[in-house]
């Protein structure tokens, strides 16, 4: 939203702490982030926020206009969202955590291997996909952020 100079206030909500549970569910109906609270209503999920702000922005093009690239943009963000699991698992996105036990396997080396094909294809295909697929990694970090 910065990067569109879309206005926004943020609410900084630490993570991981007893508190955090509470204090999430205030704001979002399924207790996680990130969360847009629009007016009153709360877009509580990353991909659906994505989806709202190119709805009610159409002029800023956050997916691209061409129908093709569109498409690619959608189905890498729909893939990221929901795909590499073993990625995920394995290796999340805490960088305070230890995780004795876990780590790189095979199956968390094809989700990598499928995450570099992805960019490989994009960067060759499609420029503007491969912009609109940048700016909306950017889209996540929303209304409520995560501090590690
Ligand atoms: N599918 C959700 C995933 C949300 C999610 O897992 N958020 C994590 C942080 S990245 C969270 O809120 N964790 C706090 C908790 O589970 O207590 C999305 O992309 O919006």
């Amino acid at each position: 939203m910065k990067q569109f100079g879309i206005e926004f206030q943020k609410i900084r909500i630490l993570l991981y702490q007893p508190e955090t549970p509470s204090q999430l569910r205030q704001y979002s109906p399924s207790g996680k982030v990130p969360v847009l609270i629009d007016d009153v209503q709360p877009i509580w999920d990353s991909l659906a926020i994505c989806e709202y702000l190119a709805e009610i922005f159409p002029n800023l093009n956050l997916y691209p206009e061409e129908k093709i690239a569109r498409v690619v943009a959608r189905s890498i963000s729909a893939e990221m969202h929901s795909g590499f699991q073993n990625l995920r698992h394995n290796m999340p996105m805490n960088c305070r955590a230890v995780l004795p036990g876990r780590g790189m396997t095979p199956d968390v080396q094809k989700d990598i291997e499928r995450i570099v094909n992805i960019w490989a294809n994009v960067a060759n295909n499609s420029v503007q996909v491969a912009i609109c697929y940048l700016v909306n990694l950017q889209l996540p970090m929303l209304c409520t952020h995560q501090l590690f």
